[in-house]
């Protein structure tokens, strides 16, 4: 079966993020007295902001947050992560990366983002991707983050290709169950591939043109 379309998380896999997303949430646990470390900081990727919070409020021992304090702390780690954020440009997008893309630009098989960051627009814009997806599913149109595969299944109904046709592409644990959920094939890069998640666990992203053409 030859695949139609390759989705393709962002945070970990297009760019790399994760670091600010890790120093921001730091700050954000450190403010309160909670316990933040990179184990930790594991469990956040593909996971949205606000299950991102109440993983780290696992190990908070203080008053009772309401709603309102939860939203006030998760936008202040949104606050200093666009602030982490306007640093990158285009040369943040790795050079593997960015052959990789063009080569499969060349296979005509068609490609878009399934990402559950809201940012994904400013961080495509900031590394030179603004218009090179053919869609874009992100945290702005989806009401259920990874390991759901809503966001997914938005991409593929965005391309107009069949689930069964889309082969996904993530480094989070929680990303890969959501492209098996969504009835996809999986290529895992990172903390992904190191827990064996992808039906392709791979070192460097440039191994998908291997897999695209041999399937
Ligand atoms: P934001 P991905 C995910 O992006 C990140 O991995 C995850 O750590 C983050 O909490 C989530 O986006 C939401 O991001 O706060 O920018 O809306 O890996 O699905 O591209
Ligand atoms: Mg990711």
């Amino acid at each position: 079966m030859q695949f139609e379309a390759i989705l393709f998380d962002l945070d970990g896999v297009i760019c790399y993020t994760d670091e600010y997303h890790y120093q921001a949430w730091k700050a954000v646990a450190d403010e309160i007295g909670a316990p933040f470390d990179r184990t930790i900081n594991n469990r956040l990727r593909g996971v949205s902001r606000m299950e991102s919070l109440a993983i780290i409020l696992e190990g908070y021992i203080g008053p009772e947050l309401s709603e309102e304090e939860r939203l006030r702390l998760a936008e202040r780690k949104n606050s200093l992560y666009r602030v982490l954020l306007q640093q990158m440009q285009p040369s943040d997008l790795p050079e593997n990366v960015r052959e990789t893309l063009q080569r499969l630009r060349g296979t005509g098989i068609r490609m878009a983002i399934g990402s559950s960051s809201k940012n994904t627009p400013f961080i495509l814009e900031s590394i030179g991707l603004g218009d090179f997806f053919d869609a874009v599913a992100d945290g702005n149109c989806i009401t259920r983050s990874k390991p759901d595969p809503e966001v997914f299944l938005k991409a593929a109904e965005m391309l107009g290709v069949p689930a069964e046709n889309c082969l996904v592409v993530e480094d989070a644990v929680s990303g890969a169950e959501a492209g098996h959920r969504a009835g996809m094939k999986v290529a895992c890069l990172g903390d992904a591939a190191a827990h064996g998640a992808g039906d392709w666990n791979m070192k460097d992203i440039q191994e998908l043109l291997e897999i695209v053409t041999e399937v």
